[in-house]
């Protein structure tokens, strides 16, 4: 971990340029400086201010303290009461940056290298892939059209014996510790509409829940992945005292799906109750099982997916 003493404190950014580096608007910031105190960035000859690395570094440690749930003056107090003693936090690791370079090849070509070095068990080959499509598609692209249908190619190579079951297990693997990586690369979330994600009971089929729990934590939301085969009564008490907005739920089975029903007799127990939502390949093959189960579905892609909980949560403006 580098402390944020360690950053440079030559004056280089603009406020506009901090503002993208640190997801924090530019009039939170002039208001931040005025009422806090907390910066002095210096001036440039036309009066611009001018933020050095360390500036960047302690605004995002502070932005991390507020989005923790700690109030904009608590967390430049205590800010100040460790630089007094000499003590510096360590920096918080920016969020993933989404600036990205030309692919070198097409959504198609770059399924075709996954899916084959997933098959050839060639990590390091994998990795490679996995790190280019990250530099270069945005991630509804690399899930829906690179990450799914590798999946699905997997799951049909195995189903006509062309490939071993340890192969599919190794390969949904590799994309789930992926994904849980890259869910951790996004800052977790106090001051936001709290979302938690999972699949329902007897439900092992977790990766399109949790692709969308990166999604909606790369959106600024307040997300927790819980995980496949959720116990519901434990996962009932458990939104007793989390309070939260809404509970995601994926079922690919009738039983798994049907098992939702329980789930939300019980939720609308609570005060407040929780909204519960569901996706997943058995309410989008089979309209019946999705009239059966009450709760909000949110269709078979991630875009309207993503719009629904918005439209839900009442999310207008992007969330930083
Ligand atoms: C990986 C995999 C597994 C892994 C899962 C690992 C993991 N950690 O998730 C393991 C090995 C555990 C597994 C187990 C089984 N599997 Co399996 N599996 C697959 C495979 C290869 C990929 C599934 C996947 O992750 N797809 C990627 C996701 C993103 O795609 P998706 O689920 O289709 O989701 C789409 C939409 O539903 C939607 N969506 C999904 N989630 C969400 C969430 C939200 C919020 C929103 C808005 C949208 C959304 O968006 C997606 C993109 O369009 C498929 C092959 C295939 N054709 O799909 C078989 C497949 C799904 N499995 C199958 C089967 C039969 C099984 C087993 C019964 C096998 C067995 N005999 O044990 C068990 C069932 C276990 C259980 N009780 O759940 C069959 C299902 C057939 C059917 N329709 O009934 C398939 C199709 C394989 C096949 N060709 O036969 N499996």
């Amino acid at each position: 971990m580098t402390s944020i003493i360690d950053f440079s404190d030559e004056p280089r950014y603009t406020i506009k340029a901090v503002s993208v580096q640190t997801g924090i608007r530019p009039v939170t910031l002039r208001a931040w400086e005025r009422r806090h105190d907390l910066l002095s960035p210096h001036r440039s000859d036309n009066r611009y201010r001018l933020y050095s690395e360390r500036d960047v570094a302690v605004l995002r440690w502070i932005k991390s303290r507020v989005d923790g749930g700690i109030s904009i003056s608590n967390a430049v107090t205590e800010l100040r009461q460790m630089t007094r003693n000499g003590i510096w936090p360590d920096a918080v690791p920016a969020a993933p940056t989404r600036t990205l370079s030309k692919p070198k090849a097409t959504p198609e070509k770059y399924t075709h290298w996954l899916y084959d070095a997933l098959i050839n068990h060639d990590e390091d080959k994998a990795s490679d892939i996995m790190k280019e499509l990250h530099a270069s598609f945005d991630l509804i692209t690399i899930f829906v059209r690179i990450l799914s249908p590798t999946l699905i190619a997997i799951g049909e190579a195995w189903y006509r014996g062309e490939i071993r079951i340890t192969t599919e297990h190794y390969a949904s693997n590799f994309l789930r510790a992926k994904l849980m990586s890259l869910l951790q690369a996004y800052p977790t979330r106090r001051n936001a509409p709290y979302v938690q994600l999972g699949c329902a009971p007897t439900e092992q089929h977790e990766l399109g829940s949790l692709m969308m729990a990166v999604l909606l934590r790369s959106q600024g939301f307040r997300v927790e992945y819980l995980g496949p085969d959720l116990p519901i009564d434990d996962l009932v008490d458990y939104a007793s005292y989390e309070f939260p907005d809404m509970i995601i739920m994926t079922a690919s089975t009738e039983l798994a799906a049907f098992e939702m029903r329980r789930l939300k007799e019980k939720l609308d127990q609570l005060d407040p109750a929780p909204q519960l939502a569901y996706a997943g390949s058995v309410f989008d093959q089979d309209m019946k099982v999705r009239k059966m189960v009450p709760g909000l579905y949110l269709g078979d892609n991630f875009e309207q997916g993503i719009e629904l909980v918005r439209e839900v949560l009442k999310v207008k403006e992007p969330l930083s």
